[in-house]
């Protein structure tokens, strides 16, 4: 997954791209949320995408469901979007299942584990149904393409550069993160552990907790973490749920200021921490380009003009052009940080 692709825009091309999209938002936001028409439903000469979030209910999906129903709009597909309300190993199976007979056209997931929805993609795809595993992976062998929001390597590296700033490269800290299965998740931590060896030898890792992508689970380990470990000096959360849960509960307690607190936030969730001084500075991506990116893979590959190889190319909409790198994965670019001097330029 820290495979290369090449990409012929660059991080200077991101910030206006994002103006672009907040103005876009708007008009999507006016015109509603996810479809629930059927495959018949909807646009015209129909490619349909589907997408599967890990779960619903998560507005960093919400943002990429909403750029990925801007795309297909843009085609005249049809955009629907569907998911579990818990984001557990195999609860997107039976999902995947009605999809499958009902002949959707691409089915663009984000995976909560990389093997449990692997024989019900396959047989979606012994079906005709093409599938983008999007934000987190499958084994490859169970899509077509992995539409990567940056490298994986510099999500985990951005990770530990910030919580190393935040608490001065010493001392103990511990990582909340989503579900125990969750592919994109595991490989950052593997990733952040590493990168913590060998670089940042007076830094202890001194527990990984997970709170499923659930709001009110992530708060509770979040309380119990620092109950755990009194002399904890910061929190790792690569996961949207995570941080802005971990920061209501340190923004609203003792620890406030004292225990450092950086990860993968959504700029509108993490607005009023970085604000009121619970949370210094995180990163993320543009989950709603993201979301548009997948929808124009989506497409390609069902309109045959790619097969998901290495050396592929396709357009996406106002992105531009997008190369297939090795083992099928087609990278959107690199992460962005947030702190209290840019934050109020994000909307998302
Ligand atoms: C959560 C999900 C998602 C991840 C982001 C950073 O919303 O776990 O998969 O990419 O956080």
């Amino acid at each position: 997954m820290t495979t290369q692709t090449t990409r012929r825009r660059g991080l200077a091309r991101f910030v206006p791209a994002v103006a672009a999209v907040l103005g876009m938002s708007l008009v999507l936001a006016a015109c509603g949320g996810s479809d629930d028409e059927g495959n018949g439903g909807g646009g015209g000469d129909d490619v349909s995408v589907t997408f599967l979030p890990k779960n619903l209910g998560n507005p960093y999906f919400e943002t990429s469901s909403k750029g990925g129903k801007a795309a297909v709009e843009e085609f005249e597909g049809t955009f629907k979007e569907v998911g579990p309300s818990e984001a557990t190993p195999d609860s997107q199976v039976s999902y995947i299942n009605t999809l499958t007979q009902q002949g959707t056209g691409a089915i663009a997931i984000s995976a909560n584990d990389p093997e449990a929805i692997g024989d019900a993609l396959q047989e979606a795809r012994d079906a005709g149904t093409k599938v983008v595993t999007f934000d987190s992976d499958t084994k490859p062998e169970y899509r077509d393409l992995f539409v990567n929001q940056a490298d994986a390597k510099g999500i985990a590296s951005k990770q530990v550069e910030l919580i190393a700033k935040a608490i001065g490269d010493q001392g103990k800290i511990a990582i909340l993160s989503a579900s125990a299965n969750a592919t994109n998740q595991n490989e950052w931590i593997k990733l952040m552990e590493e990168d913590l060896k060998a670089n940042h030898p007076k830094i202890q890792l001194v527990e990984t907790v997970y709170g499923d992508d659930d709001d009110q689970t992530s708060f509770d380990k979040t309380a119990a973490l620092l109950q755990k470990h009194p002399d904890l000096k910061g929190i790792v959360s690569p996961t949207t749920v995570g941080i802005a849960a971990a920061a209501r509960y340190l923004s609203d307690s003792q620890y406030k200021g004292k225990v450092q607190l950086t990860g993968l936030g959504t700029p509108d969730q993490m607005r009023e921490y970085v604000k009121n001084g619970t949370v210094g500075s995180f990163a993320l991506w543009n989950p709603e380009d993201l979301g548009y990116l997948t929808a124009f893979a989506a497409k390609a590959l069902v309109d045959g003009d790619i097969k998901g190889e290495e050396g592929d190319t396709f357009e996406a909409g106002k992105l531009g052009e997008y190369t297939v790198g090795a083992d099928g994965v087609v990278l959107l670019g690199d992460p962005l940080e947030f702190n209290k001097d840019n934050i109020d330029d994000f909307q998302f």
